[in-house]
């Protein structure tokens, strides 16, 4: 008789964890749909999502541990790769100390608590501060911004009366908000896009803003400058919850929207009708890009600008506005380590701010680091030679270190590079915590991942490797958890919903905790208590402690003429693609057949004066490297801007084109968005 069961588990294909009922029979993963009764996706899928079974059963999925010899792959047992990992690292632990190992996870491991958390126990235990992760190119800046000025996180409401889309296109990268949108706008919610590119949700916004790459600090500041000398700040919220207001005022004075125009390409007129709207909506949210906002050269201080719009118009802990909800506590897998990891001298905030740590180094420094202070990494989850910035850089590194291991689903090109290849189950192969904040009034949420089928071929998950090395280098006893699912037990206790209860009584989820809209006494825990429009913590490592602009490092402001010449375009990379996530999925055939090729996009007039038409094969070429696709010529796209996508490898990588020397100098991230370029047909 044929078994068949279903399964309530979460989709961990991309970093919003919707809710999934998925069919097993005998065994198999026979059928995947999404959960009418998750808070996240309503029973909606996007296309990744739905196909999630054919990346599970990709007949590309790595099969047994793989070793190099002589510059191919053989394959060996997980017991012998062990050892041959664990007798290389010892060693290499006694020549040159445990910070020579680093461990890397991707934004698998932003979603993935189990993955980050036992890579972080791991390096501890080994006795390496050295941890890094998409963190330091992702939103962790925003992240880190937030909590420097309101003291924790607030984030938007996904059911605003005013979406300010500053940088972020949800049709291609947030699924559950581009339904919350919608749904919103046709109840008479406002809409705003600042956006270089004229994207499809522009043309239903009440104002459109086309930008300038880079400048969008110019612009808040500007916004700022008209709110104040208009009057049309929260004086009551400002009074009450704030500091640093009074110095703001004047700070601001030399920011007329005049200034910003000519920086930012944004018709003065425009920013003020823009700052009226903003400064007149309560329940007004600015949503900004997820990462666009952070790399580039005023990341830190765009996160700031935005802060600070949101506090001075009162749109904090308000219905609509940027919420705070209680923080989640879950059984600390991470395990403190003496030292600090590599990157945090240079950039201290992005480390430590009042005494409060994160486990992160700062990615961009991994080369430069290598092979004096590295000489083995561990990559769980991430495909830094696609993904990170510089690949060139990254591929030249990895080939000084004496030990690369990866740990992946398929042999990417990072995996193409390594001592040793270890086949990692997918999520429907294994048990874990699935948490968001950003769904049905930011409450927030908690699902338990379920292991629907068993491991594909030899693959296994972060838990059982992790615990197996452990063991093979002494530190067993840190890994006390003798399953999976005790492990994950552990994890959700003080959440005060129990693995049982997720499992029997609330497969689907629950919200672990409810939020109100109030400020109680306390919330903001900054040192002064309030929300720090001025921020000390900035003053104190030598920076603005008030919101500032500064000019992308390659561009007109601040680049030389000789440079500009050669390279007269604006370069963004990385708009993302509704069929992929990052370098995933390219080999699941329904997926690769809705985005089959990479394309470079750029303006018609900007495509004439370059003699390209539609289709033409071009070359993108910055200062460290060429990229070739084919081009799309779309009156969208701001003349003058040329939008590379990443993910991509061969020759269309993108990050052939970014340097990981060119850093925001607050938190280290690399120059993702505003770089320059040249294009020719090719
Ligand atoms: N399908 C899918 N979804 C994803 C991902 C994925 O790979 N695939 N990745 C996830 C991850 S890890 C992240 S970090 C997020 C990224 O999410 P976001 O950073 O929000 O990126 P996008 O939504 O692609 O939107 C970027 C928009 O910003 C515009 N833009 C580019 N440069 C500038 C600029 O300088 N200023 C302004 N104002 N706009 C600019 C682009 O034209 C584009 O429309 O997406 C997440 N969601
Ligand atoms: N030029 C440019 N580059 C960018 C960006 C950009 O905008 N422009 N965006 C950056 C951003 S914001 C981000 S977050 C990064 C993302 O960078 P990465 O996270 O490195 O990118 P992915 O391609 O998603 O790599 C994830 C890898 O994990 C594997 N994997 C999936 N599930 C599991 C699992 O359960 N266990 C294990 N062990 N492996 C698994 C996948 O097969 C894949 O190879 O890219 C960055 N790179
Ligand atoms: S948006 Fe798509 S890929 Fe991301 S979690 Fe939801 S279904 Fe999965
Ligand atoms: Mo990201």
């Amino acid at each position: 008789m044929s078994k068949r069961k279903e399964v309530f588990t979460d989709c961990t294909l991309c970093y919003h964890s919707c809710g999934c009922r998925v069919t097993v029979e005998n065994g198999t993963a026979v059928k995947i749909r999404g959960l009418e009764s998750h808070p996240v996706n309503r029973g909606r899928l996007c296309p990744k999502g739905a196909a999630a079974l054919e990346t599970i059963y990709s007949p590309e999925r790595l099969r047994h541990p793989m070793k190099r010899v002589n510059g191919g792959f053989r394959s060996i047992s997980w017991d012998q790769a062990l050892d041959e990992i664990a007798e290389r690292l010892t060693l290499i632990k006694e020549a040159f100390g445990p910070q020579a190992l680093g461990v890397f996870s991707g934004s698998i491991g932003v979603e993935n608590l189990e993955m980050a958390g036992l890579m972080q126990r791991f390096r501890a235990g080994f006795g390496s501060p050295n941890f890094f992760s998409v963190e330091s190119v992702c939103y962790r800046m925003r992240i880190r911004t937030r909590q420097m000025t309101f003291g924790r996180y607030p984030i938007e409401e996904p059911d605003s009366s005013l979406y300010i889309l500053w940088g972020h296109n949800p049709d291609e990268s947030d699924f559950p908000l581009k339904f919350a949108l919608k749904q919103n706008l046709s109840k008479g919610a406002k809409l705003v896009v600042i956006d270089p590119k004229r994207i499809p949700l522009a043309d239903r916004a009440d104002m459109y803003l086309r930008i300038r790459p880079g400048t969008d600090g110019a612009l808040a500041l500007a916004m700022m400058n008209v709110i104040i000398n208009e009057r049309l700040y929260d004086r009551e919220f400002v009074e009450k919850y704030t500091t640093g207001f009074d110095k703001l005022v004047l700070h601001v004075q030399r920011h007329q929207p005049e200034w910003a125009e000519e920086i930012t390409w944004v018709p003065a007129e425009q920013i003020r009708n823009l700052a009226r709207l903003f400064a007149g909506t309560k329940g007004a949210s600015i949503f900004q890009g997820t990462c666009t906002q952070d790399q580039t050269a005023n990341g830190t201080q765009n996160s700031r600008a935005f802060a600070v719009l949101q506090a001075i118009t009162g749109n904090i802990n308000v219905p609509g506005g940027w919420v705070t909800s209680p923080p989640p506590r879950f059984g600390n897998l991470g395990l403190g380590v003496e030292g600090q990891p590599l990157g945090a001298d240079q950039y201290p905030l992005f480390f430590e701010v009042w005494g409060r740590k994160s486990p992160y180094g700062v990615v961009t420094v991994v080369p430069e680091s290598i092979p004096e202070k590295l000489k083995a990494f561990l990559v769980v989850g991430g495909n830094p030679l696609v993904c990170l910035p510089d690949t060139n850089a990254f591929r030249e590194a990895f080939r000084k270190l004496e030990l690369l291991v990866v740990h992946d689903l398929f042999m990417t090109e990072t995996a193409q590079a390594a001592h040793y290849v270890l086949p990692a189950c997918s999520h429907l192969e294994k048990w874990g915590v699935a948490y968001t904040y950003n769904v049905c009034h930011c409450m927030p949420y908690l699902m338990l991942r379920k292991q629907c089928i068993e491991p594909v071929h030899e693959s296994w998950s972060e838990w059982k490797f992790i615990t197996e090395m452990a063991k093979r280098l002494d530190m067993g006893e840190l890994f006390p958890w003798r399953s999976e699912e005790e492990l994950v037990a552990f994890e959700l206790e003080p959440s005060g919903l129990s693995f049982d209860y997720l499992l029997h009584e609330r497969p689907e989820g629950d919200y672990y905790a409810h939020k109100d809209y109030e400020v109680p006494e306390g919330l903001f825990r900054t040192p002064s208590g309030k929300i720090e429009i001025y921020s000390e913590a900035l003053e104190k490592v030598g920076f603005d402690p008030l919101p500032a602009y500064l000019e992308p490092e390659k561009s007109f402001g601040r680049a030389s003429g000789e440079f500009l010449e050669k390279y007269p375009l604006i370069l963004s990379t990385g708009n993302r693609s509704l069929y992929y996530t990052h370098s995933q999925h390219r080999r699941v055939p329904v997926l690769h057949k809705r985005n089959p090729e990479p394309l470079t996009e750029i303006g018609p007039q900007t495509a004439k004066r370059s003699g390209i038409k539609d289709g033409d094969y071009v070359v993108v070429e910055t200062n460290q490297g060429t990229v070739r696709t084919k081009a799309r010529v779309d009156e969208r796209v701001a003349e003058g801007v040329v939008f590379v996508p990443h993910g991509w490898g061969g020759e269309a990588n993108a990050n052939l084109l970014t340097d990981v020397q060119c850093r925001e100098p607050i938190m280290g991230y690399p120059d993702m968005k505003s770089l320059q370029c040249a294009i020719r047909k090719g």
